[in-house]
């Protein structure tokens, strides 16, 4: 394999999310999975096995409270022992009764200060855990129109994301993710990539946008908004997951491969741009996975996951960006489409098996995760745990 090409994989970087391997579901239902993680010590046990068989999956992104410990330092070291990293900070401000009529964008002032309180503890928490991103998501919203007055809550909006913006320390960042729908039915607060991108040009410096996979109406051109907001140094980090149709917990890469193909192309183009910003944004940006399996057996997903965001990277990486080049040069239009359609249809497995071996891993993850005995394992060790609506239940299993 060529050096820039192995560099560049072994380089590549995807974060999990704690909450991907607890017991969760949709609004219908929660299935117990056997063996599922039952607080934040077996959700890192969990991290670890993908980083174990991925190489490129150290860090666990937090959802707090659902991960809150007493010890910080403890539970960063308990990381640290299985080759993990603290990965970004997600505050909720979602799941609480006051939070009913919204949480930063509250017509009650005092609710609003909770919100940010909250948001601001958050930020001591990724000062205790290195952590360099604090990722926010608002189910802020109205459901009814003349419900609350739009601009007031934009103020809102705006003036609570500054507070906690610059109470940041430097070298952090706030990454702001907008959803189109869910759970507001009439208007989100953060409906869109412009709305987001607007509140982080005007708070400041440290604030880019996350865009997440499922926020999107059907048909949306995401890996366009990835190659806008990259160009305007506004581009902080992913969510990765696939949609169907409303939800947005589907394995990346499972309906949308093509999708996430383009959306790495434009970061790998990104990253090799001559334009200085560009370049800097596209070797920031944060990746990271936002799926709650249902009925899927929860390690094995996100492994899966993983692994088809490094199929889509490198394949994206044997993109020929010379010749593309000089097809849009000449106005060549399929040739152009064809470098793309080369590079999307060739089979990289072999390289990834060479990759990993290069890596000291096995070549093969899945084979080597189901016969390790793994998910036997904790089935064995965790038991069955019932419950839960569509989030995770916080408890504390542990002594
Ligand atoms: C809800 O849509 C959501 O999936 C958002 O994408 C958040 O990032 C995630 O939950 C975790 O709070
Ligand atoms: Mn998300
Ligand atoms: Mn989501």
């Amino acid at each position: 394999m060529n050096a820039d090409l192995l560099q560049a994989l072994s380089a590549q970087r995807i974060e999990t999310p704690s909450w991907g391997y607890g017991n969760s579901g949709t609004r219908f239902k929660t299935f117990a999975a056997p063996g599922a993680a039952r607080d934040i010590w077996e959700k890192l046990d969990d991290a670890a096995e993908v980083q174990r068989l991925t190489g490129i999956a150290p860090g666990v992104a937090l959802h707090i409270p659902w991960d809150e410990v007493e010890d910080y330092g403890e539970l960063g070291k308990y990381a640290a022992q299985r080759g993990l990293t603290i990965g970004a900070i997600n505050p909720n401000v979602f799941q609480d009764e006051e939070y009913k009529l919204g949480s930063v964008t509250n017509p009650d002032e005092a609710v609003r200060e909770r919100a940010i309180a909250h948001l601001l503890d958050c930020v001591e928490v990724m000062k205790k855990t290195g952590s360099r991103d604090l990722s926010l998501w608002f189910a802020d919203g109205t459901n009814y129109a003349g419900q609350d007055d739009l601009r007031s809550r934009k103020h809102r909006m705006r003036a609570g994301l500054k507070r906690v913006h610059d109470a940041m320390p430097d070298g952090t960042r706030m990454l702001v993710e907008y959803k189109l729908f869910e759970p507001a039915f009439y208007a989100t607060d953060l409906f869109d990539w412009g709305a987001a991108y607007s509140h982080c040009l005007a708070i400041g410096e440290k604030a880019q946008v996350l865009v997440d996979l499922g926020h999107h109406a059907q048909g949306v051109n995401i890996e366009q908004i990835v190659a806008f907001l990259l160009d305007e140094g506004r581009l902080g980090g992913f969510h990765f997951n696939a949609r169907r149709y409303g939800d947005d917990d589907l394995i990346v890469g499972t309906s949308n491969p093509f999708e996430l193909f383009c959306i790495y192309a434009e970061l790998v183009f990104g990253a090799n741009s001559v334009d200085d910003l560009t370049r800097r944004t596209a070797q920031n940006v944060a990746y990271m996975i936002d799926q709650s399996h249902n009925i899927e057996p929860k390690v094995e997903a996100m492994l899966q996951s993983v692994l088809n965001c490094q199929e889509a990277y490198a394949k994206a990486l044997l993109i020929d960006r010379d010749l593309l080049k000089e097809a849009q040069g000449q106005g060549d239009v399929l040739a152009a489409h064809r470098v793309m359609m080369d590079a999307f249809k060739t089979d990289v497995r072999p390289l990834l098996m060479e990759l990993r071996v290069e890596m000291d891993l096995n070549p093969e993850p899945i084979q080597a995760y189901r016969a390790g005995g793994y998910q036997a394992k904790v089935t064995r060790d965790r038991g069955t745990q019932t419950g839960g609506g569509g989030y995770p239940v916080k408890e504390k299993v542990r002594s």
